[in-house]
């Protein structure tokens, strides 16, 4: 008997039964352990030694070629009402897809050891946090589950005394997107996922977990589960303010949640924190506010781009005992990507580099890291009762239209910014990289229910003694007519946040508009940047004509999660295309 909890004894025999594995090994999350499967997988080809020297502790693992990112048309969330789902996920019967994965199970770990992972989400002894177990046969999902969670022990005690967990299986199988499923059961609090072994789709801890299940569970106890970055800004002053923010996968969460302030304001002593990079739970508390935790315990971070100029403080937590996934290689053997000074010798698929093969590094490819070697760890992160957030920012790459920044006028309109987000693609899911597409509040690939529903639980949040975050929207990515980019983006993007905070305090005027609040002329602090005034106007400007064919459009969108769409945000939609209405007929009038 490996645990004291009779559901959980039962479930892992049950899975073995299935599966058939040669040995079970239940994950005490020691170091030993850890440094025992890096001896086993570098002995099997799954890792790679990088130089030792300049790298200590760090290795790099090739996936397979076409197992290389999420896959959004393979994953499912099935509830026991097939309609909860909603139109912004695949759905399937749930019975059909017990058999599905049960015949995919079937046996696959034959010959294979069958790893247990107690894991908790979220600081061990913080009330806002959830356990799960992983049952996997993937050495490496197991050395990343080590480094991305409070995994072993620890972990198996809370479960044992709570008695509930999340349920997670997950099987490599034999790699073939054929055979590739994701699948998510929020009823049953149970996800298996088979056939592949990339970061989003294995570690079940993150997405499939912190996300998908999370959000359903989230409702059903009133809390929020969110695709967010958390961030401390400390003031020269020593106040520090706490910003949750929702972007798009790829779209900068880390470089923004590592941020380093600009020279003049690190002189003046601003300070920035890094809570998490990628996931946010948050609960009111007892005084109204929203607290926020970050369920992980590392970054999967996206190696492309990472350099000294986007994020230095990145660049340090990934120098020692990292795993790089699909990276390529210099000739002194030291993890490289494009965006980094060297030359690479080897591609991410240990071929001699050529560029005619394209990048040298895949670009999803990845690090794992634990965040405790992160330069600017908040020493809040480990807070139980979670940071008190003054601010929700939502973003997306746009290139035109929408604003550097404005500000929701209340919840409501800030929900709507949130559910109208759009953003470009990128490649950390297949298809098509750099397409618009809608992603309310960055959950498209992940929230675990119907969109409609999820609207109408933000908006529940609005009752009497919250005391809500002041909502906020940014686009870093305008770009001029030439096609550059209007905003330096990185650690200028404090000069946005400082704004923000401004408000929050009450210390910024700011402009209203139709569309929100802007900052108004001489707000956002510009000295020590060269940006000249007409790249200014370009940021700031509010194209009347272009936001009304936005809002139709919000509007059709809204509208394809009918008849679960909320009035009172259908409501919120009229109310700005009619303000941009009337502001077309004041100045025609004029
Ligand atoms: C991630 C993603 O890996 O969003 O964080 O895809
Ligand atoms: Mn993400």
């Amino acid at each position: 008997m490996a645990s004291t909890l009779e559901a959980l004894e039962r479930w892992v025999s049950d899975v073995a039964t299935l599966t058939r594995p040669a040995k079970i090994h239940w994950c005490d999350g020691s170091e030993a352990e850890y440094q025992a499967l890096v001896r086993q997988m570098l002995a099997d080809g799954t890792l790679v030694e990088l130089n030792q020297q300049t790298h200590p502790g760090c290795y790099l693992h090739r996936s397979h070629p076409s197992d290389v990112a999420r896959v959004e048309h393979l994953t499912l969330v099935c509830h026991r009402d097939e309609q909860d789902a909603g139109p912004n996920n695949h759905t399937m019967d749930v019975t059909a897809a017990h058999a599905k994965m049960d015949a995919l199970f079937d046996g696959c770990m034959q010959g294979r050891t069958m790893y247990v992972i107690p894991y908790c989400m979220g600081p061990i002894d913080s009330p806002l946090s959830r356990c799960g177990v992983e049952i996997t046969d993937s050495p490496y999902v197991v050395a990343n589950m080590k480094i991305m969670t409070r995994m072993g022990k620890a972990a198996q005690e809370r479960i044992e005394r709570e008695g509930r967990f999340v349920k997670g299986l997950h099987s490599t199988g034999e790699l073939d997107p054929e055979r590739r499923f994701i699948v998510h059961f929020p009823d049953e609090l149970s996800i298996q996922s088979y056939g592949s072994g990339y970061g989003g789709n294995a570690l079940l801890g993150k997405k499939c977990h912190a996300l998908r299940i999370a959000s359903h569970q989230a409702r059903t106890e009133g809390w929020l589960a969110e695709h967010m970055l958390i961030v401390g800004i400390e003031n020269p002053q020593g106040e520090t303010h706490y910003i949750a923010a929702a972007f798009p996968s790829a779209c900068g969460k880390t470089n923004l949640a590592m941020l380093i302030p600009p020279e003049g304001y690190r002189k003046d002593g601003w300070k920035v924190w890094t809570v998490g990079d990628d996931i946010c739970w948050m609960r009111p508390g007892a005084d109204g506010r929203l607290y926020a935790i970050n369920p992980e315990a590392g970054f999967f971070g996206v190696a492309p781009g990472t350099s000294d100029n986007s994020n230095p403080n990145a660049l340090s937590t990934i120098a020692r005992d990292t795993i790089f996934t699909n990276v390529a290689v210099t000739a002194d053997n030291q993890p490289w990507w494009e965006g980094l000074p060297g030359t690479p010798v080897t591609d991410w698929q240990g071929r001699p580099y050529d560029a005619a093969n394209g990048p040298a590094a895949h670009p999803n490819s990845r690090f794992t890291v634990s965040a405790k070697q992160c330069p600017t760890w908040s020493p809040k992160a480990e807070d139980a009762q979670g940071v008190p957030i003054s601010a929700i920012v939502f973003g997306g790459r746009r290139p035109s239209l929408l604003p550097l920044v404005m500000e929701a006028r209340d919840w409501t309109h800030g929900v709507l910014m949130g559910a109208a987000m759009g953003s470009e693609t990128t490649a950390a899911a297949t298809g098509a990289v750099g397409v618009l597409r809608r992603d309310s509040m960055a959950m498209k690939p992940f929230c675990g229910y119907h969109y409609g529903d999820y609207f109408a639980h933000w908006l529940s949040f609005d009752k009497p003694g919250a005391q809500l975050p002041k909502v906020f929207h940014v686009n870093w990515f305008r770009k001029g007519k030439d096609g550059k980019f209007l905003w330096p983006g990185f650690g200028e993007n404090l000069r946005v946040l400082e704004w923000m905070i401004a408000r929050v305090e009450g210390k910024a005027r700011g402009e209203e508009t139709p569309i929100g609040t802007l900052p108004a002329t001489g707000e956002l602090k510009l000295e020590g940047l060269s940006l000249d005034k007409a790249t200014l106007t370009g940021l700031l400007e509010v194209d009347h004509a272009g936001w009304q064919a936005e809002l139709a459009a919000i509007g059709e969108y809204l509208d394809s999660f009918s008849p679960r769409m909320p009035a009172k945000l259908h409501a919120e939609q009229q109310r700005v295309a009619r303000a941009l209405d009337t502001t077309e007929r004041k100045v025609a009038t004029a």
